[in-house]
């Protein structure tokens, strides 16, 4: 035997597949997976057969308006609109610090939760860009433990106010690594069309992803989601391009959504939901029976399309709930998508783990030797109990180092 050691060495956990394995790490990277590692480390941590996921992938977040529920007041209707109107009046009084204090402690609530990669959709429509500067200020500041990706997002629309569109190019040359959009918002359908257009155009100038809010609407009239897919083939661009809520697709007609399908599957792009936020959101101007205002996930994940899963909103004018915790996320999934055969509960699993990092467009993902050590390790043995339990995750390891510890619950049983 040598005499070698490493950091740390994580011993028989269980990784998705069911494999009990032992994994070493040295620096920041997983430099063995095996049965049984023989060699010893500074540090080794037992874990009986509890699972070893990738950690989760937020994939859909507005930091910028996380913590705010409240303030300066609550949505009564529940509505979407209600909620933009709310911002509007929020935004006027943003500064550098309340954005950084309020984005850095919703990503500390999310890593503690096994949240290692991010993407956060950022308000551009508001003149003074002090919520993007805010945002790229944080993605500097965290990268150590938690990556950032950032999209410059024009709440109010590209075309609502002459300056929108010169503060979202302004956004992407300081530094996003996204462009947004919200066609379905835009004051005709023509400007919904247009914005897509320019949000393609610019995407390419500036060598950007793309990521738009479409068709997050009732209407079964919102056909967005086509023109998307539409530039994304015409461009080339399929994979670096994702479609966010496209919730009026669970409204759209049965023939309509078969022929789209079919042009979905030549686009290759990638998609969001969001069910915490879109089961409330939407379904408000219904009587009964009332619409579950979600997008075809099941039939999506079916056709062989990537669908990750998005938090959305934590305590803002959207969603006054929220903890960052994504297993609740899939477990809403589960209800709302009715994807509850036991493939399709690992599913929702995989659409908050590897399904988020292939719509990032993350390439150092994933439990292989030679990785960038990023795991977590969960209080479950399977992602089906993970997701039914909403287990908690005991230990975060980001680049190499074990960011944060959490102890499960301990129930007291005091008569017989
Ligand atoms: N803005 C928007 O257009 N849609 C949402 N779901 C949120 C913000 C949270
Ligand atoms: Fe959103």
């Amino acid at each position: 035997m040598s005499d070698k050691t490493y950091n740390l060495i994580l011993r028989q956990g269980q990784l998705v597949t069911g494999e009990r394995v032992d994994i070493a790490i040295e620096e920041e990277k997983i430099v063995a997976i095996a049965p049984e590692i023989s060699t010893s480390a500074a540090t080794e941590i037992p874990l009986n057969g509890k699972l070893v996921s990738s950690p989760f992938v937020e994939s859909h977040i507005h930091l910028d308006s996380a913590l705010t529920a409240g303030d300066p007041r609550w949505n009564q209707s529940g509505t979407l609109f209600e909620g933009i109107e709310i911002w509007r009046e929020r935004k006027l009084y943003l500064s550098l610090n309340d954005v950084k204090k309020r984005a850095i402690e919703t990503l500390k609530q999310q890593a503690a939760q096994g949240v290692l990669f991010v993407r956060t959709h950022v308000d551009v429509s508001e003149s003074t860009l002090t919520a993007l500067q805010a945002l790229l200020e944080v993605r500097e500041e965290v990268k150590n433990w938690i990556t950032l990706q950032v999209v410059a997002f024009p709440q109010d629309g590209i075309y609502s106010k002459p300056e929108n569109e010169k503060l979202l190019k302004k956004a992407l040359k300081m530094g996003a690594d996204a462009v947004g959009g919200i066609p379905h918002y835009e004051f005709t359908r023509e400007d919904g069309v247009r914005s897509v257009e320019r949000i393609f155009e610019l995407a390419e100038k500036y060598n950007k992803l793309i990521d738009i809010h479409c068709d997050e609407i009732d209407d079964e009239q919102s056909r967005f989601l086509e023109v998307i897919a539409a530039g994304a083939i015409r461009s080339g661009m399929g994979a670096r391009v994702t479609a966010s809520h496209t919730t009026a697709f669970g409204s759209y007609n049965n023939a309509y959504a078969y022929k789209l399908m079919g042009l979905l599957e030549r686009a290759q792009i990638n998609f969001i939901a969001n069910p915490l936020i879109n089961i409330t959101l939407q379904g408000r101007t219904d009587t009964y029976p009332k619409r579950r205002g979600i997008t075809r996930v099941k039939e999506l994940w079916q056709r062989g399309l990537n669908v990750s899963l998005g938090h959305d909103c934590i305590q803002d004018p959207w969603y006054s709930l929220g903890t960052g915790n994504m297993l609740d996320v899939a477990y809403m999934a589960v209800h709302v998508c009715q994807m509850t055969g036991m493939t399709e509960i690992n599913a929702c699993y995989d659409m908050i783990t590897d399904n988020g990092a292939r719509t990032l467009q993350l390439e150092n993902y994933g439990i292989e030797v030679g990785k960038q050590a990023n795991l977590i390790v969960l209080d479950a043995e399977s992602r089906y109990e993970a997701i039914r339990r909403r287990a908690t995750v005991l230990y975060v390891i980001s680049q190499g180092k074990l960011l944060v510890e959490t102890e499960a619950p301990v129930t007291k049983w005091n008569r017989e």
